[in-house]
C-alpha cells in the first residue's frame, strides 16, 4: 500500500506548444497556421524541430524531426528560428506566478513544473483552474494541468487533455484511465523500451503491469526493470525537488544588453554573492561549493566552480571562491547573463540536511 502517496497532491503543469505560442503572441497574425520553430528557421538548413503548432502537427510534425522532413511533409508550414532568450523570460514569469501559489515547487524545465499542493484545503479543480488562471493573467497563454497522488501520474495527467486541459486522476482510476495507454505514455519509455515491449507482445501500460518484476528486471536491468514494474502499477515515491531540498541556492542576471567589461561584471557578481549570502543568513545555512555560469552572447553556455574545504557563510571568503570563478573564464565574447550557485548546503552548527547532492 502506497500510504504516503495516497496522502499526496502533485500538480504537474505544461504549457501548450511553448515555443509556438510565444511566437504566436508577438505575430497574433500567425494563429491558427501551421507553424515550426526549428533551428535558424530555415528548412532547407540542418536542425530538428522544436516544437510545431497543433495545426502543423496535423501533418505529422513533431519534436526532434529534422526540419527538412518537416518541410516535406508540410510545405506551406511557416517556419521560424528558435528565440531562446525570449523563451526564458516568458518561461521565468510563469514560474513566479506558479511560486505565489507555493513555494513547494519543482522546476522541471523551461515549460513545465510540479506543485506540491498537499496542503492545500481547495479541491484539485479549483487548484487547477487557479494554476491556468494565474498563468494566462501573467502570460496570456494557454497550458495544461494535470493532478494526481504522484508526479508520474501528474505529468501523465497534464498530457491527456492537451491544449488547454485539466485532468484529475486518482488513485482509483489507475486501471481506468491509466492501464489503457500505450506504454510510450510513461515517462523514460522510448521508442527503443517501446519496441522490446512490444515484441513481448506488451502495448499497453496494463499489460505492462501484468509482467512479474522479476521478468522486467531480468530484460531491462535492475533500475530500469524497476523503474517499468513501478510505473506501470502508477507508483511512484519521488519528492517535488524544490530549492530547498535541492541544498542549494543561485542567482542570475540577464544582462539588458551583452556586456564585456569586466569592472560591470564584477559589481554584479558582488551583488548576486551578497544576495545569496543574506540568503545563507536568513536560512541559517552554510555553502560548500561555489558555481560561477556565464552565458555568452551566442547563448555558449560555461561554469567554473571551487569548493572549499569546508561550508562557511562567511561573506568574504564566498567572495573570494565566486571571484577565483569568474576569474578562469575567457571573456572572447559578450555575456548575457551571470549566474552564481551555492551548493552543499548545510545548517550552521553542521547539522546535516540528509544526503548529499550529485
Ligand atoms: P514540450 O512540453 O514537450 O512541447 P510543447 O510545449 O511544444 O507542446 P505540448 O503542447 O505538447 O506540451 O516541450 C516544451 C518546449 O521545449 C517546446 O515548446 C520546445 C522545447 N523542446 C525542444 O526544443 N526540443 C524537443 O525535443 C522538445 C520535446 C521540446
Ligand atoms: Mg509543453
Amino acid at each position: 500500500m502506497e500510504r504516503e502517496s495516497a496522502k499526496r497532491r502533485i500538480l504537474h503543469v505544461d504549457m501548450d506548444a511553448f515555443f509556438a505560442a510565444v511566437e504566436i503572441q508577438r505575430r497574433p497574425e500567425l494563429s491558427g497556421k501551421p507553424l515550426v520553430i526549428g533551428g535558424h528557421g530555415d528548412p532547407t538548413e540542418r536542425g530538428v524541430v522544436s516544437t510545431a503548432t497543433y495545426e502543423a502537427r496535423r501533418f505529422g510534425i513533431h519534436s526532434g524531426m529534422p526540419l527538412r522532413t518537416a518541410y516535406q511533409l508540410c510545405p506551406d508550414a511557416l517556419f521560424l528560428p528558435v528565440d531562446y532568450a525570449t523563451y526564458v523570460g516568458v518561461s521565468e514569469r510563469i514560474k513566479s506566478v506558479l511560486r505565489e501559489i507555493t513555494s513547494k515547487l519543482e522546476d522541471a524545465g523551461l515549460d513545465e513544473a510540479y506543485l506540491d499542493i498537499s496542503d492545500r484545503p481547495e479541491p484539485s479543480e479549483v487548484l487547477g483552474k487557479m494554476v491556468k488562471h494565474y498563468i494566462r493573467s501573467a502570460v496570456d497563454l494557454s497550458c495544461s494541468v494535470g493532478i494526481a497522488p504522484n508526479k508520474l501520474l501528474a505529468k501523465i495527467a497534464s498530457d491527456l487533455q492537451k491544449p488547454d486541459g485539466l485532468t484529475i486522476l486518482n488513485e482509483a482510476d489507475i486501471a481506468t484511465r491509466l492501464f489503457p495507454l500505450p506504454v510510450r505514455r510513461l515517462p523514460g519509455v522510448g521508442p527503443k523500451t517501446e519496441a522490446a515491449l512490444g515484441r513481448l507482445g506488451i502495448h499497453t501500460i496494463g499489460e505492462l503491469a501484468t509482467v512479474p518484476f522479476s521478468d522486467l528486471t531480468a530484460r531491462f536491468g535492475p533500475a530500469h526493470g524497476r523503474y517499468l514494474h513501478e510505473a506501470a502499477q502508477g507508483h511512484d515515491d519521488r519528492p517535488i525537488i524544490t530549492h530547498w531540498e535541492r541544498k542549494s541556492l543561485s542567482r542570475q542576471i540577464t544582462f539588458q544588453h551583452d556586456i564585456r567589461d569586466r569592472p560591470f561584471l564584477n559589481e554584479a557578481l558582488v551583488t548576486e554573492v551578497f544576495d545569496l549570502v543574506a540568503e545563507l543568513h536568513d536560512e541559517g545555512l552554510m555553502a560548500k561549493i561555489v558555481t560561477v555560469k556565464i552565458r555568452f552572447s551566442d547563448f555558449e553556455t560555461h561554469t567554473h566552480e571551487v569548493t572549499l574545504a569546508q561550508a562557511t557563510d562567511e561573506s568574504q571568503i564566498l567572495l573570494e571562491a565566486a571571484s577565483d570563478c569568474l576569474s578562469r573564464f575567457e571573456f572572447k565574447k559578450r555575456v548575457r547573463l551571470l549566474g552564481v550557485h551555492f551548493g552543499h548546503l548545510d545548517k550552521v552548527g553542521g547539522e546535516s540536511h540528509g544526503g548529499r547532492t550529485a
